[in-house]
């Protein structure tokens, strides 16, 4: 067998690398981004094949090297289907067994809890626990949809269900320890040892940890397997390309479905439609936006409050009423024109430009 533990310093995170002599076919755990040219030179000295690049979920605190590993490579990437990383290859499943040549088995046992997504991997006598549990402790729950409930079961019932001797690899350790066992962290990790749920719970929800310095950029790069705005167009048409695939949409694929069922005006005919009067004129924008001026006699209603305030707004009590929504350029418009209509309203118009175009007329 082939296995390196390799360590992020900057994030304190573990990469590992799991490969069979044989076929040469290997894969990675975790991989971090700011390492992959090491990583293709770790797979060459070894003359290695990469088959799969699996993340034990979404990090929050380091990007991941898997979508260009994937690029360069051509090795699959693979996250857990709650993950929320629809660009990734392979949308894990619990119990999900993948393959190096035809002797190595890496399996996949679902442990969400750090987050929704999280996933631990049993390779031979050991387990690659993510942020499921860490050699004395365990990934924190209180941000991206954790929950201290859900790490007590997936601990209790998933991994300390595992032999004794079964070797914990964890996702980090903020003292570089490198590895520790089933036996000892069920014995000994002071969150658990002796705790009841209702304890552990209490002591996730108060760790007060600041937040991850990376978090802001890690997680959204982090859906679309660590690739930035201008390698992503590639994979995401690629993968469209793949009819039996889902398809990712973007916002722009939003607005353009809307415009498809929607009526938009110009600034000139929205000018004369207003000077006939009996229109009812709605800012879509953020309220910063709006201060900052407005089309005379609009009312605020912000895009993602829409359908919430519809209700208590007067002015839009009779749906049959003529309705002029307008944004800062007539994407937000058009999505919200098209809700109206979705909720009733017959006589909604978006304003093509929206308020650029505007102030320029
Ligand atoms: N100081 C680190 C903190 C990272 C962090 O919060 N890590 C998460 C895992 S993504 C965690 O569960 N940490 C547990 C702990 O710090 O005890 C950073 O800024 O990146
Ligand atoms: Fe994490």
């Amino acid at each position: 067998m082939i296995f390196k533990q390799l360590f992020d310093k900057q994030t304190w995170t573990y990469t590992y690398l799991i490969a069979d002599p044989i076929s040469k076919e290997a894969a990675f755990i975790d991989p971090v981004n700011t390492h992959i040219d090491a990583y293709i030179s770790l797979l060459a000295e070894l003359n290695l094949k990469l088959k799969y690049s699996f993340e034990t979920h979404v990090h929050a605190d380091h990007i991941t090297a898997s979508g260009i590993l994937r690029q360069r490579t051509g090795a699959q990437t693979c996250v857990h289907h709650q993950g929320g990383a629809q660009l990734a290859d392979i949308q894990i499943n619990d119990g999900d067994v993948f393959m190096l040549g035809t002797t190595e088995q890496i399996k996949a046992i679902y442990t969400p809890g750090h987050t929704p997504g999280c996933t631990s991997y049993l390779w031979r006598d050991r387990i690659f626990t993510g942020d499921s549990l860490f050699i004395g402790g365990c990934g924190r729950t209180d941000f991206q949809g954790g929950s201290a409930s859900t790490l007590y079961d997936s601990i209790t019932q998933r991994l300390f269900t595992l032999a004794d001797d079964t070797l914990v690899y964890p996702g980090h350790d903020y003292q570089e320890r490198r590895v520790s066992n089933i036996g000892q962290e069920r014995l000994t990790n002071p969150r658990l040892a002796g705790k009841t749920r209702e304890q552990f719970i209490e002591i996730m929800n108060n760790l007060n940890l600041p937040k991850p310095r990376l978090i802001d950029e890690s997680v959204p790069a982090n859906r679309y397997c660590g690739l930035d705005e201008n390698e992503r167009q590639d994979a995401v048409a690629r993968r469209n390309a793949d009819s039996e695939a889902p398809k990712i949409l973007t916002a722009k694929d939003l607005v353009l479905e809307a415009q498809k069922t929607i009526t938009e005006v110009n600034v000139e005919k929205s000018k004369q439609l207003i000077a006939e009067g009996n229109i009812v004129i709605v800012d879509t924008r953020e309220e910063s936006e709006h201060a900052a001026g407005f089309i005379p006699n609009s009312i605020l209603i912000p895009r993602g409050v829409l359908e919430f305030r519809i209700s208590s707004t007067p002015e839009l009590a009779d749906k049959s009423k003529a309705v002029l929504l307008y944004c800062r350029s007539g994407n937000r418009s058009a999505l919200a024109a098209a809700t109206m209509q979705q909720l009733g309203y017959t006589n909604v118009l978006s304003m093509v430009g929206g308020y650029e175009a505007w102030k320029t007329a």
